[in-house]
């Protein structure tokens, strides 16, 4: 057996032993962390204030004493991340390589004390030297590497990937700066950079040692090998080091941890050198922050790609880093390369890694000298893709003009992955040169570029949409003539998100209650959650059920209070909205749907007492860049400060805008909804996870037939949720027969009067140009159809008063919402990957 081997026991509370046994050199002995008990965890926690961080207790600040706490957590973890290393290392399998360049990872603390299952020592040993536990778990600042859903997802694979066993490393960006915080100033957006590190960074292992150098720029040159053949070879103009940054990903209460590996870019030696060969410090310095750019900042557009060079950049300094630091360091010496693809299936997290497979070519024949045809024999067996839009405005394209500047030897290896392709395309479709161009990599107008979705669906072993009706859309109206060729590449894998953060942390009653009710173990096997099916008729458990959700409301008023002074009513259905801020999304037909109960209210056309009171809740983050999401969001800003101080309609509606949403926002705020608004546009909306996670807490959704909401309504049963809006087919023939907004304006009263009081300057200070560019791009261009919907969206919106009134009818069906929404468990996403992509039986 060798080091750490499996046989070394689990640490628990029979380990004995000194707190800190030290860790022996000699290859069979286990790592021991800390005692599990108050006074060894106690003793740990000062062991990291005195002895790591040099500060004495009563000396110490907050910031000191969290990041104590935080190592002294990971200390516990240490022992398995370890062993999970070694068995991984002892016994190779194929392994998943999930590349991202966003993982919106939430805070740490809470979910590596869930993991070890410490919470409680951890707090009683807070309490013991006088320190206020929940203080400091609220110092952290969240890793906000990522945008919205797309990162998010990622984070949510990682650790169902762990809490499965299953080998599995993620690589990504340690973006210096995340997604920025956002404020608002006189209810307009205002980013503020998001020094996430600035505190210290307790969760990460820096491994300079382990650096990796990538190169850009230059050009290429043929030259005779030794072998007397000529081949190409790159010469590239200047380099940088990737720095890996490790962080733990530990699995639920299973022993595993994972490892996620985060490149950083330094600049290089020969940067360095430059500074006393020029002698111009000035200039070396500022060539060091060049190099140093590549990491510095997470691109805060979400679902629009910019065509920005240093976002090019970033892409290929991660891919770069991984698929060396892979073949390098994680395979055997001698491994033979020619079956990398029983080692490794790499997941593309929609397309902005996809450069990895040209990278992988050009490793595989320029630095392992392999033949083309051997190299795409293996190349093109060991990615996977997957497309998490169908916005034709969100595919990336990369001009080839700057792949050529800046990747020359990968631009060539993508003109011969396309012309060989192209041939198959000529050869099963003779004469069909439209069907060519369609379907070529490179597209030629409005400028030459690399289309990146087409290259990774020629390269990859299977292309996979995010829910059924996005997976489907994909193949039959994206990709079309890709299907035509390829129709067994497509699949189906329809996303979902961990209960362990979204359930077991966010909402500690509900979970409480569902382990009282049917005993542990549901957090693995969330289909479990259907034994709670014959308790939504059981008057105790409902009892309980709305106990806990009003308590959950309860905590919510109170966050909200202490973060943003907003005084929220007690008792008022929590209807909420939060998802990044985006047209398609339609956070204006919540707007519209607000300012027309206002109007009713306050035109005297509905009775006070009729009127079911309401609190909406909206969280939302607009690209910098992105005017009309600005613009909205300072018209929801407007609407409800307006209301706020209508005295007519306070008792019955509030409209709060915390600002800065986040995952730790996300963790406070679903678990009290009430409604979860969910109104894209059919057919725009990819997916959706928010969708799932307010099901999961037992929230009702109002929603479109888009994304996973059509899955979450045929699971939980029409009469648990409230669909409205024209279906994804009926959107297409409306756009076909050309869609003019203002028809509908001018033959829907209820909508022509909620658009004539938002334009008439009512909530802007009687300014009436200060609602204009929303109001006006609704009458005259929206884009997504939000008028065409609005009488649809109203109707349902008196479903929901009508259901909400029904005390009774409304939690047997949130109750029934918790049980029915098992699969949306990320677990469940990752076993589906496993059988239809990664490990197919067939
Ligand atoms: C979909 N982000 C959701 C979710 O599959 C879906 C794009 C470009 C640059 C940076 N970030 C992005 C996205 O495209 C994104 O988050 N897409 C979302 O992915 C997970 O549930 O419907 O909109």
């Amino acid at each position: 057996a060798g080091w750490l081997a499996d046989e070394t026991p689990r640490l628990d509370s029979s380990v004995k032993g000194s707190a800190f046994e030290p860790t022996s050199p000699r290859a069979t002995e286990p790592v021991v962390g800390p005692e599990r008990t108050v006074d060894g965890f106690a003793k740990a926690f000062l062991d990291e204030l005195n002895f790591e961080a040099g500060v004495a207790l009563k000396r110490s600040t907050t910031t000191d004493q969290y990041l104590a706490l935080a190592r002294t957590i990971r200390g516990y973890l240490m022992a398995d991340w370890l062993r999970t290393a070694e068995r991984r290392r002892q016994n190779p399998t194929k392994m998943v390589g999930y590349l991202s360049a966003e993982y919106l990872l939430g805070r740490q603390m809470g979910n590596s004390l869930l993991a070890t299952d410490l919470g409680d020592i951890a707090e009683q040993a807070m309490t013991s030297l006088g320190l206020d536990f929940n203080l400091l778990r609220a110092q952290e600042i969240e890793p906000g590497l990522g945008n919205g859903g797309l990162g998010r997802l990622a984070a949510c694979f990682i650790d169902s990937l762990a809490s499965m066993d299953v080998p599995s490393i993620g690589y990504g960006i340690r973006y210096e700066y995340g997604i920025f915080r956002q404020t608002f100033e006189e209810g307009r957006q205002v980013e503020v950079p998001d020094a996430w590190l600035s505190l210290g960074a307790p969760w990460e292992f820096p491994h300079p040692d382990r650096a990796v150098q990538v190169n850009f720029g230059g050009t290429t040159e043929q030259y005779i090998d030794g072998d007397g053949r000529t081949r190409p070879r790159w010469l590239p103009a200047w380099n940088v080091q990737g720095i890996p940054y490790h962080y733990m990903v530990p699995g639920y209460q299973n022993g595993v941890v994972n490892t996620l590996r985060l490149w950083s870019a330094r600049a290089t030696q020969e940067f360095d050198l430059e500074i006393f060969n020029s002698g111009d410090y000035a200039e070396a310095v500022r060539a060091q922050t060049f190099a140093e750019n590549i990491s510095k900042v997470l691109y805060p557009e979400d679902s629009t790609p910019q065509g920005r060079e240093l976002r090019l950049q970033q892409q290929y300094f991660f891919v770069a880093c991984s698929l060396k630091d892979f073949i390098d360091r994680t395979l055997e010496e001698d491994f033979d390369l020619t079956r990398l693809d029983e080692r490794i299936i790499f997941q593309l997290n929609d397309t902005h890694p996809v450069i990895a497979i040209p990278e992988m070519m050009r490793l595989l024949m320029d630095e392992h000298d392999m033949e083309w045809a051997a190299a795409w024999e293996v190349t093109s067996k060991c990615f996977a893709y997957t497309c998490h839009t169908l916005l034709p405005e969100a595919l990336e394209v990369w001009p080839v003009e700057l792949m050529t500047r800046l990747l020359p030897r990968h631009m060539e290896i993508i003109y011969r992955i396309n012309e060989e392709f192209l041939d198959t395309v000529r050869e099963a479709f003779p004469g069909d040169e439209l069907r060519v161009r369609r379907m070529s990599v490179i597209q030629e107008h409005p400028e030459r570029a690399v289309r990146m979705a087409n290259l990774a669906t020629v390269a990859g072993v299977k292309v996979n949409g995010v829910a059924a009706l996005h997976s489907e859309l994909l193949r039959d109206k994206l990709l079309p003539d890709f299907a035509a060729l390829w129709p067994n590449k497509f699949t189906n894998v329809t996303n979902g998100v961990t209960p362990r953060r979204f359930i077991r942390l966010a909402n500690q009653q509900l979970s409480t209650l569902i382990t009282d009710t049917i005993g542990p173990g549901w957090e693995t096997d969330l289909e479990r959650l259907r034994e709670l099916e014959p308790y939504a008729d059981d008057a105790a458990f409902t009892e309980s059920f709305r106990q806990v959700k009003q308590a959950n409301k309860d905590r919510l008023r109170s966050i909200l209070s202490q973060r943003d002074g907003i005084e929220l009513p007690e008792h008022a259905m929590l209807d909420v909205m939060v998802k990044r801020l985006h047209e398609y999304k339609r956070q204006t037909l919540k707007l519209l749907h607000i300012v027309s109960m206002y109007d009713d209210i306050t035109s005297g056309r509905v009775r006070r007492e009729d009127v079911v009171p309401r609190t909406f809740v909206f969280g939302a983050k607009a690209a910098p860049g992105y005017f009309m999401a600005k613009e909205i969001i300072f018209l929801i800003n407007s609407v409800a400060k307006t209301i706020a101080q209508d005295p007519r309609v306070t008792d019955l509606m509030a409209v709060a805008f915390p600002a800065n949403y986040n995952v730790t926002l996300a963790n406070k705020l679903i678990p009290a909804a009430d409604l979860s608004e969910q109104i894209s546009l059919a057919g725009k909306e990819a997916s959706g996870t928010g969708n799932m996670k307010f099901a999961l807490n037992g929230a009702l959704t109002i929603g479109t037939d888009d994304g996973a909401n059509v899955e979450i309504r045929e699971l939980v049963g029409d009469e648990n949720f409230f669909l409205f809006g024209m279906l994804e087919p009926e959107v297409a023939a409306l756009a076909d027969r050309g869609y003019t907004p203002s028809s509908f304006y001018e033959s829907n009263p209820a909508l022509k009067r909620a658009i004539d009081l938002l334009a008439s300057g009512h909530f802007t200070g009687g300014d009436r140009s200060l609602a204009a560019p929303v109001v006006d791009d609704l009458l005259y261009k929206d884009r997504f159809m939000a008028l065409a919907d609005f009488q649809s969206y109203l109707d349902a919106q008196a479903r929901v008063d009508a259901a909400y009134r029904d005390v009774d009818g409304w939690t047997r069906s949130a109750v029934l919402n918790v049980a029915r929404s098992g699969f949306f468990s990320s677990d469940r996403s990752m076993r589906d990957y496993l059988d239809r992509i990664w490990m197919p039986k067939s």
